[in-house]
């Protein structure tokens, strides 16, 4: 006989689970439970769903890396129950949550879906149902009585993207998300079709979990104008590790002395500063025009197409590794879960 898949569905928070606080008028975080009595379309599923919920939901803009490790715990917990986990979070920081967990969880092989949704539940117009419904069918998917999908995955509005390769680039929109770089793992239509092309392939190793993560980093988008006591101010963080510079189109930036030579010495003295893009899609490459070639001789890390998302968890993760610094940079400039190409 066969068994239905077994999937448990972890509720941190977000929109979707959110109600309208009549004192303030403000969208807040509600009980899990009423949240399921909203759809009873999910006993209509072919799976079994058990579920986990935060003591307090959150709105995903207080997610953490002490979260981030919640999350990964209870999947580690829960890793040899269950067929597939689907993650509800708020939309505003759900690629750094996938993008971070895809670190954490070296090895996966089933599927962790992080989805969420524009409007409540419980709105007439909402979107919340189709992307929890289709959310948990991707979580279901076997081939052969083993799962499809064996990474960090994020569904929303009819696409299911590799997590650390998302971006939320709408607050109005369904279509919320986008991953610039990287072809979608599949498509819900009429069909859900998968890409197998895209997807991971699959492995038999045991999965371990990460959860040191250091948060002595910083995220710095440059602009025209961007002067050397902000610039200084912020190398001199006491005990900062590791900088993503958000750069200009394939990783340029100001060629000015004053600035190449206060990276160069915050290098020196053992900062990572990895260079990523600005712009929505594309690749950094250093070298390739005059203003990008100043920070590849100083040893800036290339991002090469990562998100920013992407780049800082992976920072917080390989810092939380303690890998050592002469290696650091390659390994940086390695995929680790098909987080660059
Ligand atoms: N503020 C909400 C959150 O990220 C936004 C959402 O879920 N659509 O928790």
């Amino acid at each position: 006989m066969l068994t239905k898949p077994n999937i448990l569905l972890i509720y941190t928070g977000g929109t979707i689970g959110m109600m309208k606080d009549f004192a303030t008028g403000a969208l807040k975080a509600f009980n899990f439970k009423k949240l399921l009595q909203k759809i009873p379309e999910l006993q209509q599923l072919d799976c079994q769903i058990e579920t986990i919920s935060f003591a307090e939901p959150i709105d995903s803009s207080n997610m953490s890396p002490k979260l981030w490790v919640k999350i990964a715990t209870i999947i580690e917990e829960n890793y040899a129950k269950f067929d597939g986990f689907v993650v509800l979070h708020g939309s505003d920081t759900m690629s750094y949550s996938a993008s971070a967990l895809s670190f954490m969880l070296e090895n996966l092989s089933k599927p962790v879906v992080f989805t969420g949704s524009q409007l409540p539940i419980g709105d007439l117009r909402t979107d919340a149902k189709e992307n929890l419904i289709t959310a948990i069918q991707i979580a279901s998917l076997q081939h052969k009585g083993k799962p499809v999908i064996g990474e960090v995955c994020l569904y929303f509005e009819y696409k299911l993207y590799r997590g650390n390769r998302t971006t939320k680039i709408n607050a109005e929109h369904f279509n919320a998300f986008a991953s610039p770089n990287y072809a979608p793992l599949a498509e819900s239509g009429v069909h859900l079709r998968v890409n197998p092309e895209s997807i991971l392939p699959r492995h038999h190793k045991k999965l371990i979990v990460h959860k040191e993560l250091d948060d002595q980093v910083v995220v710095l988008k440059i602009f025209p104008g961007i002067n050397p006591t902000v610039l200084t101010a912020i190398l001199e963080i006491p005990n900062l590790k590791g900088i993503v510079l958000e750069t200009y189109g394939s990783g340029n930036a100001p060629s000015e002395a004053w600035f190449l030579s206060a990276l160069k010495k915050a290098i020196k003295n053992g900062l990572h500063i990895v260079n990523v893009t600005q712009c929505a899609g594309g690749s950094v490459n250093m070298g390739q025009y005059e203003t990008s070639t100043g920070l590849k001789k100083i040893g800036v890390i290339s991002g090469k197409d990562s998100t920013t998302e992407a780049a800082i968890t992976k920072l917080m993760y390989l810092l939380g590794q303690e890998v050592s610094p002469s290696v650091f940079k390659t390994i940086f400039e390695t995929s680790l879960r098909g987080e660059l190409s």
